[in-house]
């Protein structure tokens, strides 16, 4: 197999965790620069990888021996990242949010279609995880029946100070708002969230717990409680109840433990471990099919479908109010 040259936008906690599995655990391709607006945090992931420093994410796009980016720099700068690789007819995964407002989606939207050739990918790795993809089977098979009512769980142990209200939607609740429409097959047309008794351990910056509460055109009624000071680990929870009967997606596989008068199951502490898999996947493929020249995972489309559902619950956390979510035609180019 060819190696895929790549450069890597954004050296943080996510950056480096996807340049260390593309260079000692997945195969077919190599990085080869990258860079960050914190010279420090590059030159550490450089040395990972043995990858140069780049002065920045435009130097990175625009050099000869990168064939494909990896965008992981904060949501506020992608859209630039993705804008630059698409003019420079390259393949490019943006980790999510594909951009931080629906219009900056919608501008990769038109930028990729009008340039005829499908080359964005967006981080949604929860389509990689065996847990959705089980469910995702049984649902598409009918033996359930039709899906009625889906409650969601997305609990964080806690979250870093700059974490506000608007990320439970942005940062956190994004993932569900890509996988859910992906697992029932329908499309959202309202949001709501719903706020009641904080916790003591959330900033005065932050609300939470949230409940969100999105409808589907098909009449399916979604709760997702977003928890990102739940303090005792990462906890992903998804049970889809159909006619036939409930899809409750299974636990991460641990071992029960007897010990001390307690049986106990170990929960994992963050995203990292708990989609490590679905990252490695991910990634893999996304190597794969770049090589051969195609965009197989979530493209452009699903992100501005994301941002524009996202921008509907945060204007409910403002307003309280059911909020509808109007998207346009999906161009032919993404069916
Ligand atoms: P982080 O804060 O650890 O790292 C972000 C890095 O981007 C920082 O080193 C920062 O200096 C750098 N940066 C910011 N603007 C830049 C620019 N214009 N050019 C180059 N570098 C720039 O954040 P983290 O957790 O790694 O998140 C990065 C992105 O990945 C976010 O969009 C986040 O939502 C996403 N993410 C996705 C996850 C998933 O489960 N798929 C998990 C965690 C993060
Ligand atoms: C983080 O950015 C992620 O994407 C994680 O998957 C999510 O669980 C967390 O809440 C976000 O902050």
């Amino acid at each position: 197999m060819e190696t895929l040259k790549v450069g890597v936008i954004g050296t943080g906690a996510i950056g480096q965790d996807h340049i260390a599995r593309i260079t000692n655990k997945l195969v077919g391709a190599k990085v080869v620069a990258v860079s960050d607006i914190s010279g420090d945090s590059a030159k550490k992931a450089a040395k990972l990888c043995g990858a140069r420093v780049e002065k920045d994410g435009g130097a990175i796009v625009g050099a000869g021996d990168v064939d494909a980016l990896l965008v992981c720099s904060w949501g506020g700068a992608h859209a630039e990242s993705v804008l630059q690789a698409i003019a420079a007819g390259k393949p490019v995964f943006c980790e999510k949010p594909l951009a931080a407002t629906a219009q900056d989606c919608k501008k990769i939207v038109d930028a990729e279609v009008a340039g005829g050739k499908h080359l964005v990918q967006v981080g949604f790795m929860r389509r990689y995880d065996a847990g959705y993809l089980q469910m995702k089977q049984l649902i598409d098979s009918g033996e359930m029946g039709e899906p009625l009512l889906v409650h969601c769980a997305h609990r964080n142990a806690g979250v870093a100070e700059n974490y506000n209200t608007p990320m439970a939607v942005n940062d956190t609740a994004i993932h569900e708002i890509d996988i859910l429409q992906w697992l029932i097959n329908d499309e959202y047309v309202s949001a709501q969230v719903i706020t009641g008794k904080g916790t003591k351990h959330a900033r005065p910056n932050l609300k939470d717990p949230q409940m969100m509460i999105l409808r589907t055109k098909g009449g399916i009624v979604i709760d997702i409680e977003v928890f990102v000071n739940c303090k005792y680990g990462y906890d992903i929870q998804c049970e889809v109840c159909c006619e036939e009967g409930v899809i409750r997606m299974p636990e991460p596989s641990f071992p029960v433990l007897r010990k001390d008068q307690k049986v106990s199951v170990h929960i994992e502490q963050d995203w990292k471990q708990r989609f490590a898999n679905a990252y490695d996947v991910e990634i893999q493929q996304w190597i794969e099919s770049t090589i051969k020249g195609e965009v197989k995972g979530p493209t452009a489309w699903d992100g501005y479908i994301a941002a524009v559902t996202s921008d509907a619950l945060v204007k409910s956390q403002e307003t309280g109010a059911v909020e509808p979510i109007i998207t346009g035609g999906k161009p032919s180019f993404y069916k």
